[in-house]
């Protein structure tokens, strides 16, 4: 599989299974990886933060952002690495100081309250304000020399909204719903100049070596289904059209994820991209019988599932495999990051399951 991609233009990868399932081409098994795969479950990942100090220098330090970046695949046989950053590092470009508190989630000292605010936020230069995250991407392209492909990835602009409105996490979303209803065109501008900002910085990514890239809207099933097309979708779909969709002489494929989004399924898969993360909410035979050939699928999962035993952790891959069924498009995962107390060892029955229980599904 890796000889036939191999070309002069260095995008030759030994294991290019993901790249290949997210364009539904024939693989010998479905890949894997794990939203957060690196973090705080990894008592290797817990050392190098301490090192680092806080969180966002350990994103700004590119050797330390690199290790982590590593981490997770020395410990098991991952089809994909992804990026060790943060969808927040966008909202910080923009001034709006963000900061971890303990224990807390993050925060940020100045949140966008008013129109006035959102008038003054400008679009900031990848390749400045943010040149340590394409710093990171250029330095773990490096360091994986080919063994698999680097996943980009952004917040949506809906999702990078709520925490600029709000200040942070929220449960109620009241502050950025306020916004939605009362002043509508402010929100617009808002999630506009975001859109523009996630096509700079996704496309700088690309540019910098990321082979594929991702969008998180975690937020975007807080919404209602015509307001979810409104303030997410739209600008999602913005962003699609902007990305560059090649490069290094392969196709840049890339993942639309709205949690709790599997209602409007279709309406995603239209906006053009080439897969949609699913979260554990919808059953994968289902959405693949609603998607078509249109766009391969990625999830799903629950996370929690990595609590249980081996035994369950394989019956639940299985089942999730057999759903997808025959053939390529699947890139399996889980419906939303991995819990910070799973065992990293129920993490590698997991990863080895889904190659090991997924083979009778490519056969040729
Ligand atoms: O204490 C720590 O070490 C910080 C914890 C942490 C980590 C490991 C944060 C703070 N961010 C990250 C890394 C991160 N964040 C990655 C990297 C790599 C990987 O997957 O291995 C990615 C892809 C994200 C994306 C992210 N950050 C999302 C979208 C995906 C999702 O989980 O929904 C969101 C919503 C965030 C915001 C954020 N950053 C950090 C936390 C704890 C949160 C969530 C806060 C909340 O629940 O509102």
């Amino acid at each position: 599989m890796a000889g036939d991609s191999a070309n002069k233009t260095g995008t030759d990868l030994k294991n290019d299974r993901y790249l290949r399932a997210l364009m539904k081409q024939p693989v010998d098994v479905t890949p894997v990886w794990m939203m957060r795969q690196a973090g705080r479950y990894l008592p290797e990942y817990k050392q190098t933060r301490a090192v680092a100090g806080d969180f966002m220098a350990l994103c700004k330090n590119t050797e330390l952002a690199t290790e982590v970046t590593l981490q997770p695949l020395r410990r098991f046989p991952l089809d994909a690495a992804i990026l060790f950053s943060d969808i927040l590092t966008i909202p910080d470009a923009m001034g709006l100081g963000l900061y971890f508190e303990t224990g807390e989630g993050p925060k940020f000292k100045r949140p966008v309250q008013s129109r006035a605010d959102v008038e003054k936020l400008g679009v900031p230069d990848p390749e400045h304000e943010l040149q340590y995250v394409m710093n990171a991407v250029r330095s773990i392209r490096k360091a994986l020399n080919g063994d698999v492909p680097l996943i980009g990835f952004s917040g949506s602009p809906w999702t990078l909204a709520t925490y600029m409105v709000e200040g942070g996490s929220s449960k109620a979303f009241t502050k950025i719903k306020k916004m939605a209803f009362a002043d509508p065109a402010a929100l617009h501008t808002l999630l506009d100049k975001l859109a523009d900002a996630v096509i700079l910085y996704l496309n700088a990514q690309i540019a910098a070596g990321a082979q594929s890239v991702m969008v998180f809207d975690t937020w975007g099933g807080v919404l209602s289904p015509r307001d979810y097309k409104l303030f997410s979708l739209q600008y999602m779909h913005k962003i699609v059209d902007g990305l560059t969709r090649e490069n290094e002489g392969r196709k840049v494929p890339v993942t639309l994820f709205t949690k709790n989004g599997g209602m409007w399924l279709e309406s995603i898969a239209a906006t053009g991209c080439d897969a949609v993360g699913l979260d554990w909410t919808i059953d994968i035979a289902d959405a693949r019988k609603r998607v078509g050939d249109k766009v391969a699928l990625q999830g799903n999962m629950d996370p929690s599932m990595l609590y249980a035993q081996p035994a369950r952790i394989q019956q639940e891959v299985s089942d999730i495999l057999a759903g997808y069924g025959y053939g390529s498009g699947h890139v399996f995962n889980l419906g939303h990051g991995i819990h910070l107390d799973v065992p990293p060892e129920n993490a590698g029955v997991f990863v080895e399951a889904v190659h090991h229980l997924s083979k009778p599904y490519h056969q040729k």
